[in-house]
């Protein structure tokens, strides 16, 4: 006589779980289906704000093609110019070419046939002297681009291989070969955050030698050409170069900064008036998407190729 209230109440509450299950379900699928849109539309904007970045690149390669004088490049020319932002369907797109040959290349330190570059190794102890780090920290850097796994600059800093890599908390190894990237010097021993900081915006990692173009370098780039030149030498030079540059190389080195200290033959020879390497960055955003975007190109009398492209850092 009890059993049928019981089994109604059961049904019931089958038809509640059920209920219950249909709508969670329900909900799931359909969080699931917004979280897709979601995700494609990243995907797409992510995508779009790339080929943003490619069309930075091609404006950057004619720009450079359409320079008229690249026996002289200096920052009054068009190339140096900033691009003002562009506004793009549902973003906006800032892009401007940096001349690598301002700075100084890290792979000259060592010649082709691996040996030292003395010019190069005075230049970048006199670099970091200028810029208040420690030159001691040169050791480490020439470890890191020989071939050979001895720590064997110890008159230049604390130098470092792969024993000392191997020995950190998360270890790894030297590089034992040219710089592919100036990020690469974070993973030198001694080059925390803040010397990379300091240093950072006066290098630069082309493969092989690369000359120094003295009507682009910033004044402590020109002042390491010497370990006497003052700030007010250097200040001088980029005063002299004026804002359309040395059109000589003699002129440059003729100036009455160097009456004094002359530059060698080694040094001139390390040094130009134009450029062949450039960086052009591009920052791109659409919708939630950034793209951050770093090619290097080199430029030719046929135009620019690119050589490496790269997004976060280059
Ligand atoms: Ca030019
Ligand atoms: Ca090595």
């Amino acid at each position: 006589m009890n059993a049928a209230p019981v089994q109604r109440g059961v049904a019931l509450i089958t038809a509640l779980l059920v209920v219950a299950l249909a709508t969670v379900a329900a909900v799931a699928m359909a969080s699931r289906q917004q979280l897709d849109v979601r995700r494609t539309a990243n995907l797409l904007q992510g995508d779009q704000a790339y080929v943003y970045a490619q069309a930075v690149e091609d404006w950057a390669r004619v720009v450079l093609k359409r320079d008229e004088n690249k026996q002289v490049d200096s920052l009054d020319e068009d190339w140096a110019q900033q691009l003002s932002p562009i506004a793009v369907p549902g973003g906006q797109v800032n892009g401007f070419i940096l001349d690598l040959q301002g700075r100084f290349n890290l792979n000259n330190l060592l010649n082709s046939d691996g040996q030292l570059s003395e010019p190069d190794l005075n230049y970048f102890r006199t670099l970091l002297r200028n810029l208040e780090l420690n030159d001691q920290l040169t050791a480490a850097v020439l470890d890191w681009i020989d071939v050979d796994t001895q720590t064997r600059y110890e008159d230049y800093g604390d130098g470092a291989e792969d024993d000392f890599y191997l020995s950190t908390d998360v270890p790894y190894r030297a590089a034992n070969r040219e710089f592919q990237s100036i990020s690469e010097l974070r993973l030198v021993r001694g080059f925390d955050a803040e010397v990379w900081n300091k240093l950072a915006p006066y290098v630069c990692a082309l493969q092989g030698r690369v000359a120094l173009n003295v009507n682009t370098a910033a004044a402590p780039l020109l002042q390491a050409l010497s370990e006497d030149l003052t700030q007010r030498d250097a200040e001088q030079l980029v005063e002299e170069r004026g804002e359309t540059g040395f059109e000589r190389l003699d002129a440059f080195a003729n100036s009455p900064v160097f009456a004094s200290r002359p530059l060698s033959q080694a040094q001139q020879g390390n040094l130009a008036i134009n450029s062949s390497y450039f960086l052009v960055r591009s920052e791109i955003g659409v919708g939630s998407a950034r793209a951050r975007v770093f090619s290097v190109l080199q430029r030719a009398s046929n135009g620019a190729t690119t050589l490496t492209r790269t997004q976060g850092t280059w």
